[in-house]
């Protein structure tokens, strides 16, 4: 546990990545803007070949809370992200949220998040904790994620219930500290990865509930090749843990 006494979040940042979601661009911008009205939206577009980026341009245009980063091509969530947080740090913002643009993550529990992020470094919008909630997902996503989530903890041994979650606010004091320059990973090992280097650090994590929806509209970009990735390299952090461990243990005596 970090004790220093926490900043205030006046300047809040809410990141959105966009690949092709035209269509829940506008639906999931009104629902961040009625949430928060006074953060500032960065769009994260990777040239969507359906004008996403366009789109938020017109956006950003009528609304000077909103602004857009355009990048060359499609290079995964984590780079994008990683170039969110770089263009939020420097600009000073406080609090730097992640959010899926497809309306899984329900804007309206950011206000709770934030206010949560009062006390903690990281708050993640999490589906496996009482009173969180999946709607109109398969059983099998349910259990790839529940079972992904129980290794993930055993293997790294951290509390964490839902650490492939990608609804988060962070702190812009905690980002800093977490060495996000080495950062490689992608997808649902992003987010675990960023989980973990928290967790090492002695940051406080903390875990809202919320109600995940599937998306309605728009095609998914996930694949198993994105799970399996997670798979070994959190089996390879833990073990490196564990060896860590033994070494201090041995050293010590
Ligand atoms: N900028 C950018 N955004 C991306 C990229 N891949 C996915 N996204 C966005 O990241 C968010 C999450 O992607 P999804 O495809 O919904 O992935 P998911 O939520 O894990 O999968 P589903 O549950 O099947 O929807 C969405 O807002 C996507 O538009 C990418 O390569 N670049
Ligand atoms: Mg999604």
């Amino acid at each position: 546990m970090s004790d220093t006494a926490r900043e205030p979040l006046d300047r809040v940042l809410v990141l959105l990545p966009t690949y092709n979601e035209l269509e829940n661009l506008p639906l999931i911008m009104e629902r961040i803007r009625a949430a928060v009205p006074d953060a500032d939206v960065l769009v994260l577009d990777d040239n969507s070949p359906d004008g996403t980026g366009e789109l938020a341009d017109k956006m950003a245009a009528d609304d000077p809370r909103v602004q857009v980063l355009h990048r060359t091509g499609k290079e995964g969530l984590g780079k994008a992200y990683l170039a969110g947080f770089a263009w939020g740090l420097e600009r000073g913002y406080d609090a730097l949220i992640e959010i899926d643009a497809d309306g899984s993550h329900p804007p309206e529990v950011l206000p709770r998040m934030l206010e949560v992020a009062g006390e903690a470094d990281l708050v993640i919008g999490s589906r496996w904790v009482p009173g969180g909630a999946i709607v109109n997902w398969p059983k099998s996503r349910e259990i790839i994620s529940r079972g992904g989530n129980l290794y993930i903890r055993l293997a790294l041994g951290m509390p964490v219930k839902d650490a492939t979650a990608g609804y988060r606010v962070y702190r812009a004091s905690a980002l800093r500290t977490m060495g996000l320059g080495d950062v490689s990973s992608q997808g649902y090992c992003f987010q675990v990865d960023l989980t973990w280097r928290a967790v090492r650090q002695g940051l406080v994590v903390a875990e809202v509930p919320i109600t995940f929806v599937e998306r309605q509209i728009g095609a998914s970009k996930m694949d198993e090749s994105i799970v399996r990735e997670a798979m070994l390299n959190v089996t390879q952090w833990g073990l490196a843990h564990r060896v860590d461990q033994v070494k201090r243990l041995v050293g010590r005596r």
